[in-house]
């Protein structure tokens, strides 16, 4: 462990932000292995403005979340240490989660992502820490994070029946002025967290470079047969069962699972803590 945490900060701004950001906890270097990895993988490059017309809504969320790149981000003790300071534990998992690749906005491609919960936040049996790792800086006004902090705890904002769409509730805060959202701009490398009562979503990019990120939550760990669940996914390629819906999700992805170190085996449940 060489970064130092400061355990106060972290309660505190969980507690009264519903945010805290990690600044440079991920080498650059590693954000820019998966950058390269979704161009090969997925022929998407930042810096090839030609192949951002292939990211609509549709492929928003780049389907990519096995890769080799990725675990070794997932396996950094540094992220495994921010994320025990948030629950108190060091027996986590991580999810395989993916990335999102958003380009400069024109009519046709990605735009913000609504103000949303993505678990009902009245539930009161829930509690989950939600993240991102930054792959690319996103200064304001050019597709970041944004959220509505003074509505986290508030539960007399919070909405008294939620949309049903195709694939699920949508959970949305009615009636959230722009002078409520504040945003939260990162650099490459930078690991954000959040409550999942914190009402969250994204600015549209109006810059002139590709906004990416790289989802990566920790969580206790779960029962021996969700780990028996999720170590067939891995060894299959394929995506956890409640992303697949999700376009190029139901791919299997190319070539051997990525290997896991020790730390890596504990975090996919493969082995106990
Ligand atoms: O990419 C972001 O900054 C926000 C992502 C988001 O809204 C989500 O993970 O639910």
């Amino acid at each position: 462990m060489t970064m130092p945490i400061d355990v106060k900060a972290v309660r505190s701004g969980l507690t009264n932000d519903g945010y805290i950001v990690v600044r440079n906890a991920v080498p650059t270097t590693l954000c820019q292995a998966v950058l390269e990895a979704i161009g090969h993988e997925l022929d998407i490059w930042i810096d090839k403005p030609s192949s951002w017309e292939r990211v609509s809504h549709e492929i928003d969320q780049v389907p990519l979340w096995g890769h080799q790149c990725q675990w070794n981000i997932r396996e950094l003790s540094d992220l495994h240490a921010i994320w025990s300071t948030v629950w108190g534990t060091e027996r986590l998992w991580v999810d395989r989660n993916s990335c999102r690749f958003t380009p400069p906005w024109q009519p046709g491609r990605a735009d913000a992502l609504p103000l949303h919960w993505d678990v009902d936040p009245r539930d009161r049996e829930q509690q989950w820490y939600q993240g991102l790792v930054a792959l690319t800086a996103s200064p304001a006004g050019c597709g970041g994070f944004r959220c509505a902090p003074g509505v986290m705890g508030n539960r007399d904002r919070w909405p008294d029946d939620w949309m049903t769409t195709s694939y699920g509730t949508e959970y949305r805060p009615d009636l959230v002025g722009e002078d409520e959202t504040i945003e939260v701009s990162l650099d490459v490398g930078d690991l954000l967290v959040f409550d999942h009562h914190l009402p969250h979503g994204t600015v549209r990019n109006l810059g002139d470079q590709p906004r990416a990120v790289f989802y990566l939550q920790m969580f206790p760990t779960g029962t021996p047969e969700e780990a028996v669940a999720n170590i067939a996914d891995h060894n299959a390629g394929i995506a956890p069962p409640w992303w697949r819906w999700k376009p190029g999700h139901d791919r299997v992805e190319p070539g051997p699972p990525a290997r896991l170190s020790h730390q890596g085996r504990r975090l996919l449940g493969m082995e106990p803590w």
